[in-house]
């Protein structure tokens, strides 16, 4: 009996104990690295769909302040490309609602530039070898800009993984997307989910993308008829047709585009093989650039049989746009009488979009447009902007990005010299360069704008 009473003491005793150290542990305080308060914060409140729908996921609030209000010269102009609120630091809420110019107080960035050099070589101030924090400097106003179908989502999302991968994850910038149909919940989904920048979804106004009323629609047809015989690639295509005149006179006057200042386009399926260590939309504001490429080749020349008809009846009718230093040579080989069909592949393009709304590009694109060829041919965008980016522009407003590595099927650009390659990490096979290939225009361009051409070209040639 009093055996049994200790045993039953003894159950007590170590329960009370395993209760007392259970107690312990649960109520002991964890002393946890202190977070600062920038990281994780998010968004305040879900805002409205105004027609273009907010990010879904929460936005992270990862950009850096350019620089302390009292650095900013009150007597500067306001910069409409640099992103800024009134306290000086990157604001991305102007772009928000589809609407507005997207101006703040911004101070000119040659000045911004100067407290955040932009380095575009690694032995240059400012070249950034951390490439996992937040990229310091300002942000410029710039937007990616996609086109595509509701059928194109998973091939945009790779697009987009590594764009985020290889650039925007520590720039942030926005996205915009652009249909001719309303954008389903799944592309929204899943593009909201990889962009960390906020996404904007906007549907094409009928106007933008249907035959205009003085286009002979039996005349099109037959066209189509003919080229589909002929095999000429989207030869019998009326939505390509469709597109390429929307690439060619539209997408930068959507609304949701009225926004931005530059836009960097992204097509479904592309890939980026190298690291970006610098902001091209930068590089464009601060170099003076209105158009910039990776990739240029020949154009099908059944596809634009009167196109350059077309361009000279512009040059005669608007001498005034036709720009002192142009790069006619790029384009013509008998000084402007024929087209070369020399072209930069537009479905890369890091562009300026005030130059696109300028009178100078509309003018050059209602009088192609008048002319029919979008419909009577097959007009493509690549040679339309093309050709204004030549004639239009000073040689120095173009400019080719060979940091960033490129596929869009079936070619690609891979930086010329295995130094270049190693330092920005890139997975692209060399011997797929086609920069200095027979079908590329590149070496042209390197030569009328008398630019060396890098070390080890020659080797790359055939
Ligand atoms: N919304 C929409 N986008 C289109 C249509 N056709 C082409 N696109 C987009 O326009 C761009 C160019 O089309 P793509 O098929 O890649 O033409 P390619 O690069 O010339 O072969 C891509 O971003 C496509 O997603 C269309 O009918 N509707
Ligand atoms: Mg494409």
């Amino acid at each position: 009996m009093v055996a049994g009473n200790a045993r039953y003491l003894r159950y007590i005793v170590i329960a009370v104990f395993t209760l007392a150290i259970f107690y312990f542990f649960s109520s002991a305080r964890y002393d946890s690295v202190p977070i600062p308060s920038s990281l994780g914060r998010t968004d305040a409140a879900p805002k409205p769909n105004t027609g273009s729908s907010e990010n879904i996921r929460s936005q992270p609030q990862v950009q850096q302040p350019i620089e302390k209000i009292d650095k900013i010269d009150k007597t500067d102009k306001i910069d409409p490309a640099i992103k800024t609120d009134k306290t000086g630091k990157v604001d991305k809420s102007k772009a928000d609602t589809g609407t507005g110019t997207g101006t703040g107080t911004g101070s000119s960035l040659k000045k911004t530039a100067g407290n955040t050099p932009l380095g575009t070589t690694p032995d240059s101030p400012g070249w950034e070898t951390d490439l996992v924090s937040v990229a310091p400097g300002p942000r410029m106003n710039a937007t990616f800009v996609t086109l595509a179908r509701n059928s194109d989502v998973w091939d945009i999302a790779r697009s987009i993984r590594q764009i985020e991968d290889r650039f925007n994850r520590r720039y942030n910038y926005d996205w915009v997307f652009l249909n001719d149909k309303p954008f389903d919940d799944t592309f929204k989904t899943v593009t909201s989910s990889l962009c960390s920048g906020k996404t904007h979804y906007g549907e094409i106004g009928r106007e933008h993308w249907s035959f205009p009323d003085f286009i002979d629609q039996d005349k099109a047809k037959k066209v189509r008829e003919d080229m589909a015989e002929r095999k000429i690639i989207y030869g019998d295509s009326v939505s390509y047709r469709h597109m390429c005149r929307f690439e060619s006179g539209f997408f930068f006057r959507q609304p949701l585009m009225m926004n931005y200042e530059y836009y960097w386009r992204v097509e479904p399926s592309i890939e980026l093989f190298c690291d970006i260590h610098y902001d091209p939309f930068r590089v464009m504001h601060e170099g003076g650039k209105k158009y910039s490429f990776v990739l240029s080749l020949y154009e099908y020349a059944e596809t634009i049989k009167t196109l350059w008809d077309s361009t000279k009846k512009f040059i005669k009718n608007h001498p005034e746009h036709i720009a002192e230093d142009n790069s006619m040579k790029f384009l013509s080989d008998d000084g402007g009488e024929t087209y070369n069909n020399c072209h930069f592949w537009s479905n890369f393009e890091v562009g300026s979009l005030s130059w696109l709304r300028s009178k100078a590009y509309t003018d050059f694109f209602e009088s192609l447009d008048r002319d029919g060829g979008f419909f009577y041919e097959r007009w493509g965008d690549a040679p339309v902007h093309s050709i204004a980016a030549g004639l239009l522009l000073n040689k120095s407003e173009i400019h080719f990005f060979n940091d960033i590595a490129y596929y869009h099927v079936p070619f690609t650009h891979c930086p010329t010299g295995e130094k270049t390659r190693t330092k920005l990490r890139c997975h692209c096979n060399p011997k797929d360069n086609f920069d200095w290939k027979g079908y590329s225009c590149t070496s042209r361009y390197f030569d009328v704008n008398k630019m060396d051409k890098p070390e080890g070209w020659e080797d790359q040639k055939d």
